[in-house]
């Protein structure tokens, strides 16, 4: 058992990420950023060139590797560097300036982590993120979305990757109430084997709970209470890694909860 959950920190190389957008575009502020989060205690860190944001524009390919490869060759020196992207070409170039995990929100990336020898996040998704909160629906998310993790996971192993993490996609075609059902659930993700990934920080769920009835969400600037709060959630849950913005205040957490759940663990044997 890992001393305690990891901690991914986010950064978007992008104009227009959801809640990091525009401050670290220029690639110096960027490379700033991962160093600090790097002091920080973060164990990865997740390097994106391509807003995901529902309602989000594609970025074309040429434009996301100048984003995120030179961010990329700086970081690996220093951190375990993963690739938020949807585009192979994007991944495997990433691999190729030293990233070591392939963050795959589209499930389609297995065959670029197997052929690079690098580790994979098999995330689920309901649509893409240009219509993907339209009405999404399920018959039993928990279900069907765990069920897709196992069928992604299992294809990932197949293909020959052999570090696999699965990740819900909280707020990748989801309700409110999808979201907090994939949360409610998480040890039962968690007692299926595969380690476990979940990315809550400061998204729009958030804002939802914690607005007064009545008041339109908070918005992802006063979020910051709810994701330490949902991280904690997940990491007690027993996940592997929890995917954040605010990267120290959930180090220290990650440490309480890391300390706890030895405890736990030892008092049930
Ligand atoms: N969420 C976002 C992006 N990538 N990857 C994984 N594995 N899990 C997530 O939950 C996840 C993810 C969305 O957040 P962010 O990167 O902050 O925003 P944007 O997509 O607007 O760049």
């Amino acid at each position: 058992m890992q001393a305690r959950p990891l901690v991914m920190g986010v950064l978007n190389v992008t104009p227009d990420s959801f809640f990091d957008g525009g401050r670290y575009f220029d690639r110096d502020a960027a490379i700033a950023r991962g160093r600090q989060m790097v002091a920080e205690g973060a164990d990865v860190i997740d390097v994106g060139g391509e807003s995901t944001r529902p309602g989000a524009d594609p970025v074309d390919e040429a434009e996301e590797l100048r984003r995120v490869l030179p961010v990329v060759a700086a970081l690996a020196k220093l951190a375990r560097v993963s690739i938020d992207t949807m585009k192979p070409s994007v991944a495997a170039a990433a691999v190729d300036a030293g990233a070591t995990l392939v963050n795959d929100v589209s499930a389609s990336l297995a065959s670029v982590a197997a052929a690079a020898g690098v580790g994979l996040v098999v995330m689920h998704m309901q649509g893409t993120p240009k219509t993907m909160q339209d009405d999404p629906r399920y018959e039993d998310v928990v279900r069907e979305v765990h069920g897709a993790l196992r069928a992604g996971a299992a294809a990932a192993r197949a293909a020959g990757v052999e570090e696999v993490y699965v990740d819900p996609g909280i707020g990748f075609g989801k309700t409110l109430e999808h979201n907090l059902a994939l949360l409610g659930a998480l040890p039962e993700l968690v007692a299926a084997g595969e380690p476990v990934l979940v990315g809550t920080s400061r998204k729009s769920f958030i804002g939802r709970v914690l607005a007064p009835p009545g008041a339109a969400p908070l918005p992802p600037a006063e979020r910051f209470e709810g994701s330490l709060a949902s991280a904690v959630w997940a990491m007690a849950a027993g996940v592997a890694m929890v995917r954040v913005h605010d990267v120290a205040p959930t180090v220290h957490a990650a440490r309480l909860v890391g300390r706890a759940a030895r405890r736990l663990g030892a008092a049930r044997r």
